[in-house]
């Protein structure tokens, strides 16, 4: 008898174990696949799976004014104006990095940075910082879980003047969230085990 609920609780296990893994998104964008002239700029509709937004669209600079993370080029996502590029990414615990740096000689209020998630307007992230006389990289790190396909966009933000803050070298990398029927196996072979234990330690108490 104890046996099969060890059995029942196993297969529990097995399943989750063997259940596969939903699709996760998985993709660094360094915007470097793209040819523009050094010392100059391009605004595109898209570059890197990423999408443009709002506004006039995604300007990639090879060295137009400061230095990349990652050569030839950077985006500036107030192009000629405050603008945005989105994608879609699918359920998954989540960790995104991106490189962000204030473009140089541009003040904070200028230089916004929003990370938004979902079809929410109020920014996951905002970064922003002074411009100094050259570029100044930071690393930044985000953790989430999205439970269903969610819309990932990134969107100049402050004072629209064709000057803002930069990023590159976005990443995002994550885990399966479990499905819902692999929690419920989950629970009910830990439901098992724990009916298992409870009695053994019946069994053991008439024994004594
Ligand atoms: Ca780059
Ligand atoms: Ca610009
Ligand atoms: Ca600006």
């Amino acid at each position: 008898m104890n046996k099969k609920i060890i059995l029942s609780a196993g297969a529990a296990l097995a399943a989750l174990v063997s259940t596969p893994a939903l699709a996760v998104t998985n993709f660094s964008s360094d915007f470097d696949s793209l040819s523009v002239p050094v010392g100059s700029y391009s605004i595109v509709n898209s570059i890197d799976g990423w999408t443009a937004g709002s506004g006039a669209g995604i300007e990639v600079q090879n060295h137009a004014a400061g230095t990349p993370y990652s050569n030839p080029n950077l985006v500036e996502l107030d192009s000629d104006n405050n603008s945005s590029m989105f994608r879609f990414i699918d359920a998954g615990i989540y960790t995104l990095t991106f490189q962000y740096s204030a473009r140089p000689g541009v003040a904070a209020g200028s230089n916004i940075i929003d990370l938004f998630l979902g079809n929410s307007a109020t920014p996951y992230l905002s970064v922003t910082a002074n411009g100094t006389n050259v570029t100044n990289w930071v690393q930044q790190t985000v953790n989430f879980t999205v439970f269903e396909t969610t819309k990932l966009a990134f969107g100049a933000g402050g004072v629209s003047d064709s000057f803002g803050g930069y990023i590159d070298s976005i990443n995002l990398s994550g885990t399966a969230v479990p499905e819902p029927a692999t929690w419920a196996m989950m629970i009910l072979g830990m439901g098992a085990a724990g009916a298992m234990m409870r009695r053994r330690r019946q069994t053991a108490v008439s024994f004594a």
